[in-house]
């Protein structure tokens, strides 16, 4: 009988993906932590049973989590992720030459170990100006004040650990923790499963009521819920779509070199929301 892995995001509607073998399965202090190797896919991160990447497409969510922010801050050197345990999002962060700190705040050890065993492509984390954090995410920004550049909420999906991610009080803190000008993207789920609208109006609204500049935008990948997936980016100062961020993009999309999602194109059309999607955050 053939194995397969089953994300359900709608009662017997889900994604479906053939495994060859688990590779990985330990129930940390905080969530189920698996990889599997796959059919089609790679090596594929799971956690309480949901995809958190597949190093075949990590590329699109990492690529779009980071670099839209990064370019939309007029001069980003210091930056936090929360969450992102398997480097992904830091990895892509390292690519901007004016970036000289991240931390990296993972609650799970368990995630990052794993990732450097099995998705050790994924991540950059031999790289000097990484520091990787074990702590929850929201306790972190509970005692920082204007520290950083860029905030990056790469977290897992609103429930277990990672609900508090969606709330207010988590991002006014975020938004306490980032200095002048500073910007924020976030995964913020899938528009098409109705279970995630009320975390994707939450977080809308709030970031909208903090910042000068607050937008959704999407992105196409194929292992999350439905293929199609929400982020937003709120800044301080000037919007993604300003002109000073749009040349921003030109000039440096070549030195960050080999990206295979993200360019300028992209950078613009990402922020075209269809009319549902629009009316989701009315
Ligand atoms: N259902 C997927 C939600 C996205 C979770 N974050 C993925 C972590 C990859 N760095």
């Amino acid at each position: 009988m053939p194995l397969q892995f089953n994300e359900y995001y709608n009662e017997l509607t889900g994604l479906t993906v053939g495994i060859k073998k688990l590779l990985f399965s330990e129930q940390s202090q905080y969530q189920l932590v698996e990889v599997y190797e796959t059919d089609t896919w790679g090596n594929l991160l799971t956690i309480d049973g949901l995809v958190m990447l597949s190093e075949r497409d990590e590329f699109v969510y990492h690529e779009m989590l980071t670099h839209v922010g990064l370019f939309t801050h007029p001069h980003p050197e210091k930056v936090l992720i929360i969450g992102g345990g398997d480097g992904g999002s830091a990895r892509e962060v390292l690519r901007h030459r004016s970036v000289e700190v991240v931390d990296m705040v993972e609650i799970d050890k368990t995630v990052v170990d794993a990732s450097k065993r099995f998705l050790p492509d994924v991540g950059d984390f031999s790289n000097p100006k990484l520091n990787v954090i074990y702590e929850d995410g929201i306790k972190f920004v509970n005692r920082v004040e204007n520290q950083y550049d860029v905030i990056i909420i790469d977290g897992s999906d609103p429930v277990g650990p990672a609900a508090g991610l969606f709330e207010k009080e988590f991002h006014e803190l975020c938004y306490g923790a980032l200095k002048e000008n500073g910007v924020l993207t976030a995964q913020t789920e899938s528009p098409w499963v109705k279970s995630y609208h009320p975390g994707i109006k939450k977080v809308y609204k709030v970031l909208n009521e903090l910042y000068n500049e607050s937008y959704m935008y999407m992105c196409s990948i194929p292992l999350y819920p439905t293929g199609l997936w929400s982020m937003m980016c709120a800044s301080k100062g000037e919007g993604p779509l300003s002109e000073s961020a749009l040349n921003r993009v030109e000039k440096g999309i070549t030195e960050l070199r080999a990206l295979n999602y993200y360019n300028s194109d992209i950078h613009k059309s990402a922020f075209a929301l269809p009319e549902f999607v629009k009316n989701i955050l009315a």
